[in-house]
């Protein structure tokens, strides 16, 4: 059942949404038409949630799934922005045009890195095709995640190939801000117990592609190797490949039966030549090898990306993953709105002021105030705000 909703409502966010005549007007004016400056203007509302912001993402949506989103995490000092500078360039030199968002406060993008860094980074800061935002502070609500999904949204819309998404860490808020990908690039280094902590930590449910970055140090294979016998287990390769004969003599087995075998009894084999076959609905993450620094490895781990993206498109897990993206992305925006809307009203703020000598001594609880206080506020939460796009049905009940 659909229920139409009436564009008429009056609303503060659509007002003066697409004339050119109010300055949002014009900014988006020139953001359609490709102006560097109205993007930059146009990521720092959003990124700020200042007025407007919800008109310039709106004015987007129609525009989304163009760009490839592909997130670069890791522990710090792993060489992730080495790597993002790399991979901008190999973009660059393909023809594509590149936005990098950068959720780091250590990265050379803030500014806080040796001056070699500087210098790589300016190479790409500099060329007009390539847009670097660094999300380092972040003081309003929604959070970082949430910021870092609609600066991505403005780059999309304003029509950049390619967006790189770098985040620094393990935690929680990594691995959220790494949901805002379709594609998860893992940069691990040899020689830091980092590396394994940060599989521990949940690394491994969201990356397609490995890669041991600073492989020109010792170490690298052993890491790669561990990664791999990981994957391997976690893939169960030990039992899915283990052929019916126990005891068999090698020599007399077939080739393929024999490759079975030696996958079986080294998971981490099995793994390397799982991540090497393309199928159209498997995939297994590869784990490459690279020194960024010295450009070493980089058109790799790009062509592993590439085949990252293939596999998305062609199993149906793109659509999958950016529909739950659009999922998120609608229960994200009602929270935010109910806590502005309630925590912001003057009104309501005084009222439960006003239940905190019952709440204190006792004769009220929290549960019940709270049941108060959404049942008198229904018509603060409800109000539109926002008006449909135009589209025949309506919004679907
Ligand atoms: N030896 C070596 N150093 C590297 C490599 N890649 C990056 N670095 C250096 O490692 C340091 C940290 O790199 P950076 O990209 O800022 O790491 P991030 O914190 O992960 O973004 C810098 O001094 C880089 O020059 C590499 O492959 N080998
Ligand atoms: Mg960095």
């Amino acid at each position: 059942m659909t229920t139409a909703v009436s564009s008429a409502s009056g609303s503060d966010a659509t007002a003066g949404l697409a004339t050119a005549t109010t300055p949002l007007g014009r900014l988006l004016e020139q953001f359609r038409a490709g102006k560097p400056a109205a993007l930059a203007r146009a990521v720092s509302i959003v990124e700020n949630h200042r007025a407007g912001f919800e008109q310039v993402l709106a004015a987007q949506h129609a525009l989304l799934g163009r760009a490839r989103r592909i997130g670069i995490t890791g522990p710090p000092g792993a060489g992730k922005s080495t790597l993002t500078t790399r991979l901008a360039r190999h973009y660059r030199d393909a023809g594509l045009t590149v936005g990098i968002v950068a959720v780091d406060p250590t990265s050379p993008f803030t500014g806080g890195a040796l001056l070699g860094d500087r210098i790589r980074m300016e190479e790409v800061a500099l060329d007009p095709g390539v847009f670097i935002r660094s999300m380092a502070t972040r003081g309003s609500l929604g959070g970082l995640a949430t910021a870092t999904r609609e600066v991505c949204d403005v780059l999309d819309g304003f029509g950049k190939d390619i967006i790189l998404i770098e985040t620094v860490g393990v935690g929680q808020s990594e691995l959220d801000v790494s949901r805002a990908a379709d594609s998860t690039l893992v940069v691990l280094v040899p020689e830091s117990g980092d590396s394994i902590q940060t599989l521990k930590a949940g690394v491994m449910e969201i990356a397609d592609v490995y890669t041991v970055n600073k492989a020109d140090r010792p170490g690298a294979d052993r890491l790669r190797n561990d990664i791999e016998l990981m994957l391997g287990l976690r893939a169960g390769a030990t039992t899915n490949n283990m052929p019916a004969h126990h005891g068999v003599d090698l020599r007399d087995m077939a080739h393929a039966d024999r490759d079975a075998m030696r996958d079986a009894m080294n998971p981490a084999r099995a793994a390397r030549a799982a991540a090497q076959a393309e199928h159209p609905d498997v995939w297994t993450p590869p784990v490459l090898r690279s020194v960024a620094a010295q450009n070493e490895g980089v058109a790799e781990v790009a062509d592993a990306l590439e085949r990252h993206f293939r596999y998305l498109a062609a199993s149906g897990e793109l659509r999958q993953r950016r529909r739950a993206r659009l999922r998120e992305r609608v229960m994200e925006v009602v929270e935010q709105q109910v806590r502005r809307r309630l925590w912001q009203d003057a009104e309501t703020l005084a009222w439960l002021d006003a239940q905190l000598d019952a709440l204190e001594a006792g004769t009220l609880v929290p549960f019940a105030v709270a049941d108060a206080l959404r049942a008198r506020s229904s018509s603060l939460l409800t109000g539109a705000a926002y008006a449909p796009l135009p589209h025949p049905k309506g919004i679907s009940a």
